[in-house]
């Protein structure tokens, strides 16, 4: 059977694109089972609090402890006996979700989500979590949003287009940008289509020329000048070996 998912948000609705498209699609099918709970159905006061001030001061409110101690409890309750989700914690203070990262929790048969607002999460509640359940704390990039849900949108799509069956072709995400082995570190290059001429543009000859060696030494030329062009820090990372094998592959 395929990987469970819950999420606990106090936006549950924030969550709804993940009724369609591929990660939808993957659900309709069975091979992802995605379960989106609001924070408030675990609060006990009329206004349904959620927040309260930061301790020693400061800006902002912080998200209360009592809540997400619950729903962690309810969450892990639903799940099969005996077993445990992996927490993903999104934040901008987590370590950084690379491709790495998906690919690992991918792997992985449950994952809970709990994006948060305001300040952040009650660190208490983090640290009892990681008592019971392995705990990842991930930030999309070096950026602050007003809230993790999107965070974990993207995370969530990631991860699902790695899960086996998810991809039409099991060879789609091999040459992924960021994808460790044969590519790794090396962005990809330019894609063409038919008409072979749009408003006076020509598609490159080499890709109409049918030399599959010059069509390949083509795009990693031009994999090259966008990696040297976009992502200087991916450049420097580059060994020069790793490229003399793949040119020998070519
Ligand atoms: Cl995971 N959450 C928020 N609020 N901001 C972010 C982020 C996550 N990753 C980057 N910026």
């Amino acid at each position: 059977h395929g990987m469970r998912i819950d999420v606990v948000s106090i936006f549950p609705e924030y969550l709804e694109p993940l009724d369609i498209s591929l990660v939808g699609k993957a659900r309709a099918r069975g091979q992802l089972d995605v379960h989106v709970h609001d924070l408030r159905d675990w609060t006990h006061d009329v206004h349904r609090t959620v927040d309260d001030s930061p301790y020693g001061g400061g800006p902002g409110m912080v998200m209360k402890p009592e809540p997400w101690g619950e729903a962690l409890d309810a969450v892990l309750a639903a799940g099969p006996e005996g077993e445990v989700p992996t927490l993903v914690v999104p934040t901008p203070s987590g370590r950084p979700f690379t491709q790495e990262l998906a690919q690992e929790l991918a792997g992985r048969p449950w994952l809970a989500f709990t994006p948060a607002r305001y300040e952040g999460i009650d660190r208490r509640v983090i640290e009892e979590a990681a008592t019971r359940m392995p705990v990842v704390e991930a930030s999309i990039g070096d950026y602050v949003l007003a809230g993790g849900e999107v965070a974990v949108l993207v995370m969530v799509e990631a991860i699902a287009r790695l899960l086996p069956g998810v991809l039409g072709n099991a060879e789609s995400h091999r040459d992924d940008s960021f994808a460790p082995g044969a590519m790794a570190d090396l962005l990809e290059g330019p894609v063409y289509t038919k008409p072979a001429e749009w408003r006076g543009r020509t598609v490159p000859d080499v890709l109409l020329s049918g030399n599959h060696g010059k069509i390949a030494r083509w795009r990693r030329e031009q994999a090259f000048a966008r990696t040297l062009a976009n992502r200087p820090d991916l450049v420097a990372r580059w060994r020069h070996a790793d490229f003399d094998k793949k040119d020998r592959a070519a």
